[in-house]
């Protein structure tokens, strides 16, 4: 008899942390957090699922009407069966239409924009391997922009001179000795804080808990009470404005400001310009209203006094408003951030320790402070002589580009045009979840002659392509990754732990083979005649490299690797006393910021000359289309807010969802005045509607979320039933968002602008599909 075999514990990373999985050579057997001393992480618990999930893509397939006539397709998208092909099949079908279609309509037809959040790590990246791949064809359209901060990064730079949402804040041990006041708004770190870009370092949970110990003064500005509130508990005031109406909000606490004499002029008149034309709009004396707190209260439902009391509060005491993403992912975005940082200086602590503004502590953990540290360098997404993206977009722009190729757009001051669009091709992204209006997508996702999709899983975007090829989890392949995407505090392994499932390849290898097919010698170009372990090889000399300057010094390549151990940086002394903002207050003339005037522009006539009436050239209150001051009597307002068990769409298909689904779906929150108003009962099955489409979810009945709003979190698969109208039964919250841009600066996603009608369901009942492969998979 075969004795059972040895179990191994191999260390690896993900979005979401440093784990230790357990293997027995070929299962995964169970996984955790290899991070001591932090806080649980949900995510981290279900790795053995996502490789052994059976929603997995286990062969190359094609779509029956796709294969049966390439040059001229037959079938819909989404409807029509799967045929299993092998690999050479599949890859001569991709490379004869990409020739095709390349030769047809030119680089621009082809889009490998791609956005998503694939796996960590810097060699697998899947949608930089297959801009690499197309940069080695000649050339494609790509994006610009994300969905995370599209409004936020367009507009800071006019502000501040950088975008702020994706760099190093103000350090933690600063705040914690400052800081007397900790403002959240539109935050929720414990949930946010769960994962990285990079894998995340976990220490900002650990930092968010000190400040819960610290007796200071927390409030949390949130139309939901977040998972964040309730960590706190009695430590932190939870104030809930009507979605949508923060800049209402700030200008009420800004003119009460200035009724008090409390703005301080002094940083106004050395740090900002353009001060003076937005206190014209602030006090009424160019529009006749002034934006006093009984005004704003009016707007965004928080009582006048309240907002007074904020005005006293923020003047008096050291302030830091720690703001998140969620308010800006609106029609009217850009305006958020922009009031926001204009109040903060109006308060006038900004580059203080522990006043001012910071857009991410929420965020991949900013704010604990840097390490000295050696590096690593990632894969790249152009070959050497290669060709770049030839033509970008907007990245939420996508739909409308489809269904107006050539047509003319504004973005960020540039005129431009849409390219046609031909050939599609997704490899980690799962944009099906991830873009607003799911039905239009559907529509517009007609057009193209082809549509691949490389992943992991059978998502919906899988569901509704032309080619889906198997990819590789980040468990079943090596690479490397930093965690702490500000910090870089570990450098850690990611050997593989089984090998691939079924007929899954490495992104790395697929678009290896198809550049040796599109030219000889491409294979060779593409990966400069490197493996993996070679190219990881390479990364982590550059790194030695790197840490060199800073005096960290790194083991030899194979020892590291053979170690199977992280390597943690060490402490800077310097960097865990960084002050945002410092040199510049401490001298704006010597230390400019790169905005037009050098100064935090209040009023920027750049912005001003676009002419846009969706972004003014200050900050404006401005009323967007669909929210509460429009709302008919029996319409709510929609929030789709981030997950706490999942990323987005990824690992909806484990266990996990059991821990949050109700009536056997995604789960809805609705404040007990709304539930009564239409005889819902907590646990109830529901169904969500309007204009673009409908949506079962579990009622979750809660005093924790302003009246009028509810909430379906972001990334739950579409699971649209044709034979039911087009109901979706898993509740993906884009069915029901509107595709609409932040403004023509940023064109952000605005997935947190939209009103709806809810009912208790009494239809019949439907069997959940999500995550079913294809019958023929
Ligand atoms: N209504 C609304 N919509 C939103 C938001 C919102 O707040 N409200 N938030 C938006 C934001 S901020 C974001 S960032 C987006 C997120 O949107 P995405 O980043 O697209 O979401 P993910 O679910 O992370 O998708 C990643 C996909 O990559 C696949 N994948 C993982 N590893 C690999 C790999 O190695 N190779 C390949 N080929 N595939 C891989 C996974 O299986 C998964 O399907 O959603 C946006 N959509
Ligand atoms: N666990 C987990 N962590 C994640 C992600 C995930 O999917 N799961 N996604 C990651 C990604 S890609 C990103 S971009 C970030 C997203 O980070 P954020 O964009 O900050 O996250 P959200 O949950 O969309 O929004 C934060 C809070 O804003 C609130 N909010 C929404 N609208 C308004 C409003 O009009 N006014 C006010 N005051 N508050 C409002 C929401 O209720 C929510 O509690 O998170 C990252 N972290
Ligand atoms: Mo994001």
């Amino acid at each position: 008899m075969a004795s059972s075999p040895a179990t191994n514990t191999i260390l690896t990373a993900a979005h979401w942390g440093p784990m230790l999985v357990d293997t027995d050579g070929e299962n995964v057997l169970a996984s955790r957090g290899a991070l001591p001393g932090t806080f649980e992480n949900s995510l981290q618990s279900v790795v053995r699922e996502q490789v052994h999930s059976k929603t997995r893509v286990r062969y190359p397939m094609v779509r029956k009407g796709y294969l049966a006539s390439p040059d001229a397709p037959q079938g819909v998208r989404g409807q029509d069966e799967f045929v299993r092909v092998s690999w050479e099949q599949a890859l001569d079908l991709i490379h004869t239409q990409h020739q095709r279609i390349r030769a047809t309509y030119g680089p621009a037809s082809v889009f490998a924009g791609s956005y998503g959040w694939r796996s960590n790590g810097v060699l697998h990246k899947a949608a930089t391997l297959l801009q690499r791949y197309m940069s080695l064809a000649g050339g494609y359209t790509g994006h610009l922009g994300d969905y995370s901060t599209g409004a936020a990064q367009a507009i800071m730079p006019y502000v501040v001179g950088s975008n702020e949402v994706y760099q190093q804040q103000t350090s933690w041990p600063l705040v914690l000795e400052h800081t007397d006041v900790v403002v959240l708004w539109s935050a929720n770190p414990l949930n946010t804080l769960k994962i990285a870009w990079n894998a995340s370092d976990e220490q900002g949970i650990v930092w968010f808990d000190r400040l819960r110990k610290s007796g200071k003064r927390l409030i949390c500005i949130d139309p939901m009470r977040s998972e964040t509130v309730d960590f706190f508990g009695d430590a932190m005031e939870w104030i809930a404005p009507h979605m949508g109406t923060d800049v209402a909000l700030m200008l009420g606490i800004a003119h009460t400001l200035v009724e008090h004499g409390w703005h301080d002029s002094a940083f106004l008149q050395h740090c900002t310009t353009g001060y003076d034309e937005f206190a014209r709009y602030l006090t009424g004396e160019r529009d006749g209203v002034a934006k006093t707190a009984e005004w704003a209260a009016g707007i965004c439902g928080v009582s006048a006094d309240k907002i007074r009391e904020l005005a006293q509060l923020f003047h008096e005491n050291t302030t830091m408003l720690m703001t998140g993403w969620g308010m800006q992912r609106q029609q009217f975005g850009e305006q958020k951030h922009w009031m926001l940082v204009t109040l903060a200086a109006m308060l006038g602590q900004i580059g203080t320790p522990g006043g001012g503004f910071g857009l991410s502590y929420h965020f991949a953990n900013g704010g604990n402070p840097t390490r000295r540290a050696a590096v690593l360098a990632s894969m790249q997404g152009s070959v050497a002589g290669g060709v770049d993206a030839v033509d970008k977009i907007p990245v939420a722009r996508i739909v409308e580009a489809l269904e107006n190729p050539g047509a003319p757009y504004q973005h960020n001051g540039m005129d431009r045009h849409f390219p046609d669009i031909r050939f599609i091709w997704w490899a980690g992204g799962a944009n099906f979840t991830h873009h607003q209006d799911t039905n239009r997508l559907i529509r517009a996702w007609q057009k193209p002659e082809l549509i691949v999709i490389s992943e992991c899983f059978w998502t919906a975007a899988a569901r509704h392509a032309d080619i889906v090829l198997p990819a590789t989890t980040s468990f079943e392949r090596n690479d490397l990754t930093m965690t702490g995407d500000y910090s870089n505090q570990h450098l850690v392994p990611m050997k593989r732990v089984v090998a691939p499932r079924d007929e899954a390849r490495d992104d790395f290898e697929v678009f290896a083979e198809l550049s040796e097919r599109w030219e000889a010698g491409g294979r060779e170009r593409f990966t400069e005649g490197k493996n993996d372990l070679q190219w990881l090889e390479t990364f982590y000399q550059i790194a030695g490299q790197r840490g060199a300057s800073q005096q960290v010094t790194l083991p030899p390549f194979r020892e590291f690797w053979q170690a199977n151990q992280l390597i943690e940086m060490p402490q800077s002394e310097q960097n865990a006393r960084f002050v945002r903002f410092a040199a510049f207050r401490a001298d704006p003339q010597a230390n400019p910021l790169k905005t037009d005037s050098g100064k935090i522009e209040i009023y920027s006539r750049r912005i001003a000359g676009y002419g846009y009436a969706d972004c003014p050239g200050h900050p404006t209150w401005l009323a967007p289309d669909e929210w509460h001051g429009n709302a008919r009597a029996d319409q709510l307002q929609l929030l789709s807010a981030h997950p706490a068990h999942r990323l987005h769409s990824q690992l909806n298909f484990t266990s996990l969802r059991e821990r949050y689904a109700v009536a056997g779906c995604e789960p809805l929150t609705l404040h007990p005045d709304d539930a009564r108003a239409r005889d819902i009962a907590d646990g109830d099955l529901v169904r969500v509607w309007n204009s673009r489409g409908q949506v079962l979810a579990g009622a979750v009945v809660s005093d924790g979320i302003r009246p009028g709003v509810i909430c379906l979190h972001e990334g739950a698969w579409p699971d649209l039933d044709p034979q039911a109208g087009g109901i979706c039964k898993n509740g993906a919250v884009n069915v029901l968002t509107k595709d609409l841009p932040s403004s023509r600066l940023g064109n952000g996603c605005a997935g947190n602008t939209a009103l709806v009608r809810l009912e208790k369901y009494r239809g019949p009942s439907l069997t959940l599909t999500a995550f079913d492969p294809p019958a023929s998979a």
